[in-house]
């Protein structure tokens, strides 16, 4: 075991608990559901999604028949591996952002043998932990640093990395969770938290036929359902509140004109529910927006790409053209920060 990795099995928990430990959590959680569900049209921020339950139905998601993404980003991960692998520099720490189960990492970093670090930066902080312990039996030479953050804002990088050369991993489209003028400041973030020269390898979904599109967040196990009504149930865990799960419906479909599939939770009846001594009242059929899921062309996320300060170097896609990986390079120094410190919501 190398050193860094000796290290990091104690600085890694003392970053992951540190961020865990904040006391401001459950009032910050409560402060957005009770803004969210304030406005017009109602709406949660998609990153509430992932607590404990939440990631656990996510990983079911990944493996139904309908939710093609994973698939086929495993399938051209694969196919690349060997790409991958040239274009990460020597003794670099990876950094991936939303890492949840590392699937998709673990054909990276078995390739890869030249890493000095991997640093999985996750919001589902006791999942994040999980993972780390398990990637640390699989790979004892490599440092494993989570960090317990929400990666739309700004977070400290482990200070064993801070001299390391950096490459960037963010699969699964969840790029596509963000507006796009968020995506384009999130990338912009990203330049900054993985310096000059980076490469970034980023996962994009692809608009396709609405009727594939539309199987995929309408699986017939109902998994994606139960995904979408854990924030519900995460309210009333955390928040002591009593909604009705039941009361509540899953809706999702594809929005050709925005070129994103939508998810909503819609209240089959008129009711008016508690949540920390506020009153919020529905109408029968009245939705929470939960999440946006955009859909790109390779084209289109290039243009987005460059327009945040990155080179696009490549892109590849499966057979069937349903989904791509970017590779990105920072040739200048990163952009300056624009004011717009929190990018994760819906609307
Ligand atoms: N990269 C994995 C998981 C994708 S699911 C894959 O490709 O399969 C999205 C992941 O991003 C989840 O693990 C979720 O917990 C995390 N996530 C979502 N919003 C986040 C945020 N704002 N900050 C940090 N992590 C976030
Ligand atoms: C994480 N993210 C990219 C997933 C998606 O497809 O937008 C989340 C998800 N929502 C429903 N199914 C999966």
């Amino acid at each position: 075991m190398t050193a860094l990795a000796r290290q990091s099995q104690t600085a890694s928990q003392t970053v992951s608990e540190a961020k865990i430990e904040v006391s401001g959590e459950t009032a910050a959680f409560a402060a957005d559901v009770i803004a969210g569900l304030s406005a017009m049209p109602k709406r949660l921020p998609p990153k509430y999604f992932y607590d404990r339950a939440g990631s656990e139905l996510f990983e079911r998601i990944t493996e139904l028949p309908e939710y093609y993404p994973t698939r086929c980003e495993i399938g051209i991960l694969t196919e690349r591996a060997q790409d991958i692998a040239r274009l990460m520099p020597v003794g670099a720490a990876l950094v991936e952002f939303g890492s949840g189960a590392s699937t998709k990492t673990r054909i990276v970093l078995h390739e890869t043998k030249s890493l000095a670090a991997y640093v999985p930066v996750d919001i589902s902080a006791e999942f994040l932990r999980q993972q780390a312990d398990a990637l640390r039996r699989e790979f004892p030479d490599l440092a494993m640093l989570p960090v317990a953050a929400d990666f739309s804002k700004p977070f400290e990088l482990p200070a064993s990395v801070h001299e390391l050369p950096r490459a960037g991993f963010f699969p699964g489209s969840t790029i596509g969770n963000f507006e796009p003028h968020e995506a384009s400041a999130f990338l912009r973030h990203a330049a900054r938290v993985l310096g000059r020269g980076a490469t970034f390898i980023v996962g994009v979904d692809l608009v396709k036929d609405t009727q594939v599109l539309q199987h995929a967040y309408n699986d017939k196990q109902r998994v994606t359902a139960a995904f979408n009504l854990n924030l519900l149930a995460r309210i009333n865990r955390e928040l002591g509140a009593k909604i009705d799960v039941a009361t509540f419906e899953h809706h999702a479909f594809f929005n050709r004109e925005r070129s994103r599939i939508e998810m909503h939770l819609a209240s089959h009846k008129r009711q008016r529910i508690k949540i920390c001594g506020e009153c919020i009242d529905f109408r029968a059929g009245e939705t929470i927006h939960t999440e946006n899921s955009y859909k790109y062309t390779a084209e289109s996320f290039g243009a987005l790409a460059r327009g945040a300060g990155w080179m696009p170097m490549a892109v590849w896609t499966d057979p069937k053209k349903y989904f791509s990986v970017h590779v990105l390079t920072l040739k200048d120094e990163p952009p300056a920060p624009r004011p717009r410190p929190d990018l994760a919501t819906v609307g």
